[in-house]
């Protein structure tokens, strides 16, 4: 018999690192200087400050923290930091092979001290910093796409018409789940495991659609006060638009989800159906709890990592312009969570009601400013994950959070309600 011995956590480690270095460069195949240090927005840094700040913060937890190596680079230090320049001041950025070269020279001092590190002790920091360079690696891809839209949208010369998928619901009866994460790879802002009530409340089976949302848009969504909150409008009057920053009407794209509204944008759709947002815990028990088992799942099919058959995510769902995108909202059948619901994780991060706080006993890690600066009642909280989110940085427990009125994320919706 021959025995196949499991891995052991340092190659676990070694080979995850590995895998989300691979998809960081494949996303910046073939860059250009231009490309590599413009601001598209200003609420989003250079693609080249993130691979920077990427190097960076993997160089200094793993080498200086932990290891004790003196700063490589020191002079980049105030640059690349998380607080050290305003994001309009990224821009002046060192040439791309610096950088590339910044990355991979950390990388090799990083896997040289792997070797010896005390990884049992560890496994959180590395865990952490693995997910780290995801979340950037998402932050660059919005920051690709902002300028890829513009082309990809006038290129877009197939159109067919799909049947409409009309609008389900699931209700989720009252009672108790386990909310949170207490895993090695929980970041800070998951924990602690904690139960909490829930009155009855359905929820929609899939996020809003496009077709559905062009529902709202004829009805003359983006002209009428009433189905906006007061800030909603505010921010409305503001910016003047009139459609989802993601927009192709395209009718091939009617199942697909909504995709770059704002949070005032999903809210107001939410008034114009008679519903409102979920709260993000009862998308969490619509995601994760199993009440026949009475437990909760770390995804919503089960405890088997995302796939290219459970959801889309990892930039592989490739749509009808053969781009890695969004996809239909009921294609992943074999991704249903326990309550019967569809597309929790990958295609769009979906906006929650509920403003981004600690759970009771929160403590930061690894610094204050990766969660804690952010409980300011002022930012919301997305779960999900996009079909560029990484696996490994997606489960039914993670949290993001943006300020409502971000819509270059690639944020959708889904609906709720509390009785008939
Ligand atoms: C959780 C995506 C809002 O990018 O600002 C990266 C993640 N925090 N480095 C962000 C993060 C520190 C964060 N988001
Ligand atoms: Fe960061």
């Amino acid at each position: 018999m021959i025995s196949i011995s499991t891995p052991s956590l340092k190659q676990t480690i070694y080979h995850a690192l590995h895998e989300c270095r691979l998809g960081t460069l494949k996303l910046i195949e073939g860059i250009n200087r231009e490309t590599l240090c413009a601001q598209p927005h200003p609420d989003f840094s250079p693609v080249g400050w993130h691979l920077g700040h990427i190097a960076f913060t993997e160089a200094y937890w793993l080498l200086e923290e932990c290891a004790g190596y003196q700063p490589l680079y020191p002079e980049y230090r105030q640059l690349f930091t998380a607080d050290g320049l305003p994001k309009n001041r990224r821009v002046q950025l060192p040439s791309l092979e610096f950088i590339l070269e910044y990355l991979s020279l950390v990388r090799i001092q990083v896997i040289k001290y792997l070797e010896t590190a005390p990884i049992e002790t560890q496994e959180r920091l590395w865990r952490f910093i693995i997910q780290h360079e995801s979340q950037h690696g998402e932050t660059i891809a919005i920051v690709l796409q902002l300028y890829r839209f513009e082309v990809q949208n006038s290129d877009f010369s197939l159109f067919y018409d799909v049947p409409m998928l009309s609008v389900s619901e699931v209700e989720i009866p009252a009672g108790e789940l386990t909310m949170g994460n207490k895993a090695i790879d929980a970041m800070d802002n998951e924990r602690r495991l904690h139960s909490c009530y829930l009155d009855q409340y359905w929820i929609d089976t899939y996020p809003v659609t496009c077709g559905q949302y062009r529902q709202f848009i004829e009805a003359g969504g983006y002209h009428k006060a009433k189905w906006w909150s007061n800030d909603g409008w505010e921010w409305l009057k503001h910016n003047h638009n009139q459609q989802p920053l993601y927009w192709t009407d395209n009718p091939s794209l009617d199942n697909h989800p909504v995709c770059g509204v704002s949070w005032y944008e999903a809210e107001a759709y939410c008034n114009f159906v008679g519903k409102r947002l979920p709260t993000e815990a009862e998308w969490e028990k619509a995601a994760s709890w199993d009440s026949k088992a009475g437990k909760k799942r770390t995804y919503p099919w089960g405890e088997e990592p995302p796939t290219p058959e459970n959801c889309n995510c990892n930039s592989l769902g490739k749509n009808i312009t053969n781009q890695p995108l969004t996809t239909p909202v009921d294609r992943y059948s074999s991704g249903v969570s326990a309550a019967g619901v569809y597309d929790l994780l990958g295609n769009v991060w979906e906006w929650t009601s509920s403003n981004f706080m600690g759970y009771e006993g929160f403590e930061f890690y690894p610094y204050r400013g990766y969660s804690e600066t952010y409980f300011d009642n002022q930012h919301k909280v997305l779960r999900g994950g996009s079909w560029t989110t990484r696996p490994w940085a997606m489960r039914c427990s993670f949290r993001n959070w943006y300020y409502p009125h971000v819509r270059e994320i690639f944020a959708g919706f889904r609906c709720a309600r509390s009785n008939n």
